[in-house]
């Protein structure tokens, strides 16, 4: 703390004497313009005797105002304990890839994924068994998922989903313990969950349009969360949804417009006829939204679901991925006066209660 005193009260004194010596160089400059007869001739009637010494003050003052604004800046810039308070972890996806870091602390995180992509994304945080890897996953996971999906996308949805019973046994300890919700190209989503230390995956399993998983195509990454616990608590929710497979989607929708953070309450978790638990994701509704559309559209294993491109009119604006029964997560997000559904990731999340609209006025 006093290093970073010191470093500050060191930091002003070096500005105080560069604008000592900007002003030196200001006033020389005018003194040399003021002995220029063309320039003075054109500035004179501007510069009428001993108005010139105020004019040098008035240029004094907006330069001390002008470098103060920049001091200022630049200390909150470079204040480490600023730094903290703010610690986001920095998700961006151009091109069917997770660019962040391998590694985060645990506790609560903030993650804010931004989608620089043509495509919807979202990404879902597995925890794995004991000495399970990526490795395992592209050998032993993948090519099932891939395989079943293949046939489904022929027709052939009976022997598909039997392809599913070749996942390897253990595949049943992977926890999904949050994520984002979708996220439209362009946009950006912020999700805080609480992590224990360990090996995870992250991943995105939508589809490209010729069918294949986001996640065949690079989009599982490696995470380990450290022993090392992050500096951030639990946020405080201005918005609470609760989440069950027994009540579906319930909160008060009188939602006012602006900056708002959402917490989701999985009451319990289970899994659904697609292999996956149900989640939260918020969109916002065009005029030429079609809600029977979005509805057919949230279930990976149908043939013309979860699968680019996303249903006209909607734009996804993250939310909180699957979690395991008792977990919150929180969502932040700002609201512009619009038509929205809260929305899960489930084959026909409307008849589980879980297609949800709202307004925001005005
Ligand atoms: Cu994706």
């Amino acid at each position: 703390m006093g290093v970073v005193i010191f470093k500050l009260n060191w930091k002003n004194t070096l500005n105080a004497i560069f604008l000592m010596a900007h002003f030196f160089w200001l006033m020389e400059h005018l003194t040399k313009l003021s002995q220029n007869p063309i320039i003075m001739k054109s500035t004179k009637p501007y510069l009428p005797g001993t108005k010139q010494n105020s004019l040098m003050l008035l240029i004094l003052i907006a330069f001390v105002g002008l470098h103060s604004c920049k001091s200022d800046k630049d200390r909150e810039v470079d204040d480490p304990i600023q730094l903290q308070k703010d610690n986001v972890i920095q998700i961006v996806t151009e091109n069917m890839d997770f660019q962040m870091p391998d590694t985060i602390p645990s506790g609560w995180n903030t993650f804010r994924y931004k989608n620089m992509s043509p495509q919807t994304h979202f990404f879902l945080v597995d925890k794995y068994p004991q000495g399970k890897t990526l490795e395992d996953v592209k050998t032993l996971v993948m090519p099932v998922f891939d395989n079943g999906m293949k046939l489904i996308n022929e027709g052939k949805s009976e022997e598909g989903f039997a392809e599913f019973g070749k996942l390897p046994e253990w595949f049943s300890e992977v926890v999904f313990v949050g994520g984002s919700g979708l996220i439209s190209p362009g946009n950006v989503g912020k999700t805080t969950i609480k992590l224990d230390p360990g090996y995870y995956i992250i991943e995105c399993y939508v589809k490209m349009s010729n069918g294949v998983f986001h996640s065949s195509m690079g989009m599982a990454k490696e995470l380990i969360v450290s022993d090392d616990v992050s500096d951030d608590s639990e946020p405080s929710a201005d918005i609470k949804i609760n989440i069950s497979s027994t009540e579906g989607i319930v909160f008060n929708d009188s939602i006012q417009r602006g900056l708002q953070t959402f917490s989701v309450f999985y009451e319990d978790q289970i899994t659904h006829e697609n292999f996956v638990g149900h989640d939260i994701n918020l969109a916002r509704l065009s005029e030429n939204a079609d809600l029977e559309a979005l509805d057919n559209w949230m279930n990976w294993s149908d043939p013309k679901g979860l699968i680019d491109p996303a249903p006209e009119g909607v734009t996804f604006l993250g939310g909180v991925n699957d979690m395991p029964t008792g977990s919150t997560g929180y969502f932040t997000v700002t609201l512009e006066p619009g038509n929205y559904v809260l929305i899960s990731e489930v084959p026909n999340p409307s008849s589980k209660n879980m297609l949800k609209t709202f307004t925001v006025s005005e």
